[in-house]
């Protein structure tokens, strides 16, 4: 069931170099050097995906938007173009012109699609929240078949069934679906769905089910049942999650999953924070980024990564929980966060050209006059600490322009640099003598910049928080 794709990847480079050719971009080099510097270069060198939820306006009337989403990503899904309100808001009525443009768009610039969403109890219109158990039935299989039968060859995998748990302690969601159709509407739309594109990877798609819960078990017991029927191929983990709070029991709860023979997914990550962010918030965001892109790295079965919006000011997030928000990879006038390069280098990638600096702009504290005299300062924290060691993320405040800077602390104990981003120097000893790269040592007065690094140390010791000199070059 990878096949599609991977016969897309095949065609991907002569396929992305002609598309973005007419939208006046030059992909192609990204492709030529060993070190890819875009998220999707990144990605397609290791076999993943790297998705976005897409909305069809801006992507019809947005040129930068369009140019982002071609440039950054290879895969795509309709934020809402393709649920059901959306393909089939009468009864027999199909309405597929904006799930076209994207499906198009996807092809035009060699990028696969993740389809979301066939049944789910929202976006789904009344006439069909009405009917019996048996004209339920039928429309929902009318639905699928139709739908499925449109985009075969074109949509690689589908979310065909969406939040069907509800958040209390793992029971069913009480849905218009389970009510009238009972629990077996499940099994019936991912039979359907497997007869009408049987190369489909078929997923079953939630939230809060990341960590190892309640939620997360009835999941587990559902797809046991329909990957047993081999209808079933995937679970989409959709991961809306909040600042600081991966849970810690992710990676291993996704591999229950893989244990059953499945694919898993990261379908719909955002993180949010208390708006506005400030630079150590988007400091931690970009931990957090990392820590979950990692999980979908390292793991064979995981089949990528989908953020549900491209900027800060696309996203739901806001709209559905004022005063949070800033939960996306790209900053509105589409400059790129520090999340976004923590997850270009979770996926490999990196090099000259990352920007790991945030605009002043963005942050209110370099709004005010710096701090005269001390040049630069930095801080450290810890941001997912385990027995034998923990991750760090750095932060380096600029207070006078700045050509370069250098930081140098000394461990206490038996911590021990392992691996470090966005930083230089001699870093694995007791005393760490750190340096910028080259793409991030050029700070404004009030700008600030981060670096991040693992260390090893003494089992169930303290991962303890140094205090760091920052000099300029
Ligand atoms: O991001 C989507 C937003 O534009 C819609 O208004 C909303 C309607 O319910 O759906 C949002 O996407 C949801 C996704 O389809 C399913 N998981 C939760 C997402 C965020 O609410």
């Amino acid at each position: 069931m990878l096949l599609n794709r991977q016969r897309r990847r095949a065609v991907i480079a002569g396929a992305v170099t002609l598309a973005t050719a007419a939208l006046g971009i030059g992909l192609s080099t990204q492709f030529a050097g060993a070190q890819a510097t875009t998220l999707r270069a990144a990605a397609d060198a290791i076999g993943k995906d790297i998705g976005v939820a897409v909305d069809v306006n801006k992507l019809q009337n947005n040129a930068e938007y369009r140019n982002t989403v071609a440039t950054e990503f290879n895969s795509l899904t309709a934020e809402n173009a393709m649920k059901w309100d959306a393909t089939e808001p009468q009864d027999g009525n199909y309405t597929f012109s904006q799930a076209d443009t994207i499906v198009n768009f996807a092809e035009d610039n060699g990028q696969s699609v993740h389809g979301h969403t066939f049944v789910w109890h929202a976006q789904t219109p009344s006439w069909v929240q009405g009917l019996d158990a048996t004209a339920m039935r039928t429309a929902m299989v009318d639905h699928i078949n139709t739908v499925a039968n449109r985009y075969e060859g074109r949509v690689d995998s589908w979310d065909v069934v969406n939040e069907v748990v509800s958040d209390n302690n793992g029971a069913m969601r009480d849905s218009f679906w389970l009510r009238t159709m009972g629990e077996g509407f499940i099994t019936t739309a991912f039979q359907t769905a497997r007869a009408a594109d049987p190369n489909a990877d078929l997923y079953i798609n939630d939230y809060s089910i990341e960590g190892d819960n309640a939620k997360s078990d009835t999941i587990y017991r559902i797809a046991q049942g329909l990957k047993s029927q081999n209808i079933l191929d995937g679970v989409g983990f959709q991961s809306h999650l909040i600042l600081g709070q991966v849970p810690s029991t992710m990676e291993a709860n996704l591999q229950r999953f893989v244990d059953l023979g499945l694919k898993v997914r990261i379908t719909e990550l955002d993180i949010r924070l208390n708006t506005p962010a400030d630079a150590n918030e988007l400091a931690q965001q970009a931990e957090d980024y990392r820590r979950v892109t990692e999980i979908c790295a390292e793991l064979a079965d995981c089949s990528g990564i989908t953020v549900w919006g491209l900027r800060d000011n696309d996203s739901w997030v806001p709209g559905t929980f004022p005063g949070t928000g800033a939960a996306l990879l790209f900053f509105e006038d589409y400059s790129k966060k520090p999340a976004y390069t923590a997850v270009l280098n979770a996926l490999g990638g990196g090099g000259t050209g990352n920007p790991t600096t945030t605009p002043a702009t963005s942050d209110p504290a370099t709004t005010s006059p710096p701090p005269t005299g001390s040049g630069c300062t930095a801080t450290l924290s810890v941001s997912s600490p385990w027995n034998t060691g923990a991750t760090y993320s750095a932060t380096v405040k600029a207070n006078q322009n700045l050509n370069g800077w250098k930081v140098t602390w000394t461990w206490p104990g038996s911590e021990r640099i392992s691996n470090a981003w966005s930083v230089t120097g001699t870093l694995t000893g007791a005393t760490v003598n750190g340096a910028n790269e080259s793409y991030n040592g050029t700070l404004a007065a009030g700008q600030s910049t981060t670096f991040g690094f693992n260390i090893t140390k003494a089992d169930g010791s303290t991962a303890s928080v140094p205090t760091v000199t920052c000099t300029p070059a």
